[in-house]
């Protein structure tokens, strides 16, 4: 018998012959990284949420046995949320994908990979390349992401493939490009520290972005925190203004305070003369958003209205933030510019403590959202400029014929595609729709009418794995290396400090595997390793806003502390700081620099409350120690205990009265489209004719209704209608 060689797949730079395949183990796949020392700590950057918090994992006799919170990162300073500290003890599962599950039966990697580019090439081939498409994540480290986007699309000639991004960040990208010129989220952490005054909309940090909020809670300067949210949440509980509008009313209530932010003064007219366009069309627009139409469309009272606008008005460094409350929603985009709108036309951007800040959610959404060649050519390029085809095929080295002429549909679209029978397959990885996905029920109708359906997971219990004719295992966080790009356009490096179970395998090495068997691994000789993949990236970012030439490799990573883009290799000033906002300048990206007003008409909500569906169902998340669809924070003792034990319904007493139902019944949960069953939670957090539920549990979905913003295409997870029916046999249980 041959011994294992103390390397792995990562050093392994040799071709990809079948024996290691059948064998992984022979070549020491899965081993923890030689130069690592065997007790030692080594710092990673977390795999849960965009925050992207420093770690400390400490190593006994090679593979890490604890982690701690990294003091010297400049993100979280030494704190970290309840995941961040479970994020190792997660991974022993006893639903760890292990080996590849062809229809339910473990096979090995060779004959999985066979059957995946068999059944592949035979789709692609009889109904064209439209016929395939990938649907992926912001969870998968950036380097992994863009290989994905270059293999399925270069290699495998795929044209359609999308992110779970989509379900997530869509918004904010259509917004920025529009108004900004490009995707730039334009903050740093520091600004939560230097404002005066923190708008946040749509947004709770304190249980989706607590160390974030750790941040908010460091400034000095007593600020005023104002939290737009239809629910009093933990964030609103702690804010200084809380604003409980009707839900979807932002767009009126931010027009309604630039209206009386030009009533009253407040325009910064040489910012708006020197950086914007539109503004004077904007200005007439908003003149019809009265205080009295405001009042009456968003439930908030005239006096309050005239105080929000003071305070701005008022505040010296004024940041606006928003996350989900504004991306999910049938107006989103617009809403988001909104956002923007006040910033520009108070000067609000560019300066400490300021800017129109959109949150990012998951770990990599910002390396997805640039680097996945889905919506985007690589590096924020255009799919449709021959010039840009041109430049990627250059720093790829790829045959420009293999570069698509056109952009991916997106996620709903190719999912209409495979009900309407032109996709015919698709590969998920790294995300699980049949339990996150808007209207689940028809979702999972749609999935199960697909010719192949593969999940390439690090779970093989996941509702989207239990469909799927093949699953692929994957290695996950801490098994695998490689970067995220957080919130603040910070890239950190995560290392390998453990050994992925069985033979699963780092995604970076399944697609390898993948372009080895197709036959078109020469495509991807570069490609032999995730630091490899970053150069290859790094010459696709030359000349644009997200340019990342300036960084010398993983290790100036590490030793940084992260690097947040831009960092251009002609340009020094950023190796000077750790914390760099955008617009510093007052020149935005697009061709004349100026950065552009953008609204429409508000419109009510596709789907209206009714005799039958009174109430307004709002989801989103619960705790700060739940995640998703909890294939991963679910395995974890200690985050169980911080999570109730049921799905609790979050119900008004009013509501409840009306109802006759007592606190902690059962009730049942109707839409239209299905039903569930959940405790009562009575509570004046949600108001009267508004309830809540977190997305975790996997019925949640069923209730939703599948609307989107039409400019962004992202689902409008927060705005369905429901009626509550009392369970007569329930019997109360508290
Ligand atoms: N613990 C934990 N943390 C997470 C995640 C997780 O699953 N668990 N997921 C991560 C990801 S991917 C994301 S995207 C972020 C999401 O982070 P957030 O967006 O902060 O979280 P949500 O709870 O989805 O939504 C925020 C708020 O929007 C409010 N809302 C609903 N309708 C409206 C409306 O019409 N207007 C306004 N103004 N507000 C409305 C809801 O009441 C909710 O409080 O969290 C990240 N962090
Ligand atoms: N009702 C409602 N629904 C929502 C939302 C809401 O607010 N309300 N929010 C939406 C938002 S913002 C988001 S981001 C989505 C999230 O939706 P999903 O992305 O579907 O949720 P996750 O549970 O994070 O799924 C990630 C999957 O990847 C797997 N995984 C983790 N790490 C790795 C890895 O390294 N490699 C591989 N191959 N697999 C890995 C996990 O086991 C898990 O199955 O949900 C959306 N759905
Ligand atoms: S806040 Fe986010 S990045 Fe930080 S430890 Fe928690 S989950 Fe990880
Ligand atoms: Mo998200």
């Amino acid at each position: 018998m041959l011994t294992a060689p103390a390397m792995t797949f990562r050093e392994w730079t040799g071709p990809l012959t079948a024996d290691l395949v059948r064998e992984p183990a022979k070549f020491g796949l899965g081993q923890v990284p030689s130069r690592l020392l065997p007790d030692a700590t080594t710092k990673a950057v977390c795999g849960f949420c965009s925050t992207g918090c420093g770690l400390n994992i400490h190593l006994k006799d090679g593979a890490a046995i604890n982690l701690t919170p990294d003091p010297d990162y400049p993100v979280n300073l030494g704190t970290a949320c309840p995941k961040g500290w479970e994020a190792l003890s997660v991974l022993d599962a006893p639903d760890r994908a292990r080996m590849p599950l062809l229809h339910g039966k473990e096979v090995d990697w060779d004959t999985a990979l066979r059957y995946f580019c068999d059944q592949m090439k035979r789709i692609l081939d009889q109904h064209g390349p439209e016929a395939a498409a990938f649907l992926s994540t912001g969870q998968i480290m950036f380097e992994e992401m863009a290989f994905l986007g270059a293999l399925a699309k270069f290699g495998m000639g795929m044209i359609h493939g999308d992110g779970n991004t989509r379900q997530c960040m869509a918004t904010a990208v259509t917004a920025y490009k529009e108004s900004f010129g490009f995707d730039a989220p334009p903050f740093t952490y520091a600004d939560f520290e230097e404002s005066d005054v923190l708008v946040f909309i749509g947004a709770n940090p304190c249980i989706a972005h607590p160390i974030m909020w750790q941040r908010v809670l460091k400034n000095k300067r007593q600020p005023e925190i104002i939290v737009v949210d239809p629910r009093t949440t933990e964030t609103a509980m702690a804010a200084s203004q809380h604003y409980a509008i009707k839900p979807k009313s932002d767009l009126t209530l931010l027009y309604g305070l630039a209206h009386l932010l030009i009533r009253d003064g407040g325009v910064d007219q040489s910012f708006v003369e020197a950086h914007t366009n539109g503004f004077d069309a904007f200005a007439a627009f908003v003149a019809a958003f009265t205080p009295e139409r405001v009042s009456a469309e968003s439930g908030i009272s005239i006096e309050r209205l005239l105080r929000f606008a003071k305070i701005i008005r008022e505040g010296k460094a004024v940041s606006f933030w928003w996350t989900m409350g504004v991306n999910q929603g049938h107006q989103a985009t617009r809403t988001a510019q909104a956002i923007i709108n006040l910033a520009l036309m108070t000067g609000n951007i560019g300066k400490p403590g300021t800017g129109a800040n959109s949150i990012t959610g998951q770990c990599n959404a910002m390396g997805s959202r640039l680097f996945s060649n889905t919506t985007n050519l690589f590096g924020g390029h255009d799919f449709k400029n021959p010039k840009h085809r041109e430049k990627i095929s250059l720093a790829m080295g790829i045959p420009v014929d293999r570069i698509p002429d056109r952009p991916s549909l997106a996620y709903d679209q190719i999912i209409a595609a495979a009900d309407a029978g032109t996709v015919k397959a698709i590969w998920f990885v790294a995300t699980n729709p049949s339990h996150s996905w808007i209207d689940q029920n028809e979702m999972n109708r749609i999935l199960d009418k697909l010719d192949f359906l593969v999940v390439q997971d690090m779970y093989c219990s996941t509702e989207t794995a239990k469909r799927a004719h093949l699953v692929l295992p994957a290695a996950g966080w801490g098994e695998k290396e490689g970067c995220f790009i957080n919130s603040e356009r910070r890239i950190g490096y995560s290392p390998k400090v453990r050994r992925a179970p069985g033979q699963s395998l780092a995604d970076f090495h399944i697609f390898r595997l993948i372009a080895h068997y197709w036959g078109c691994g020469e495509k991807f000789r570069e490609w032999q390793t995730p630091e490899a993949v970053f150069r290859v990236l790094q010459r696709c970012s030359e000349g644009q806003p997200c340019e990342i030439t300036g960084i010398e490799g993983y290790d100036m990573i590490r030793q940084h502390g992260g690097v947040q883009w831009p960092a251009k290799m002609t340009n020094d000033e950023w190796r000077m700081t750790n914390e760099r906002r955008l617009f510093e300048d007052g020149k935005f990206f697009t061709e004349d620099q100026r950065a552009k007003f953008c609204f429409d008409e508000p419109v009510v909500p596709p789907e209206q409350r009714c005799a039958e569906f009174p109430l307004i169902l709002m989801t989103g998340r619960g705790t700060s120690a739940q995640w998703h669809t909890e294939t991963r924070t679910g395995k974890s003792a200690v985050l169980a205990k911080m999570v109730p034990e049921e799905l609790m319904l979050d119900l008004n007493p009013e509501d409840a009265a009306k109802l006759g139902v007592r606190d902690g019944q059962r009730v049942r949960v109707i839409s239209k489209r299905a039903e569930l069953t959940a405790l009562t939670r009575l509570t004046g957090c949600v108001k009267p004719g508004e309830v809540y539920l977190p997305m975790h549990d996997a019925q949640v979905n069923q209730l939703t209704h599948a609307s989107f913003d039409p400019l962004s295409r992202q689902p409008s997870y927060k705005y369905s209608t429901v009626r509550v029916e009392w369970e007569k046999e329930s019997i109360p249980l508290f």
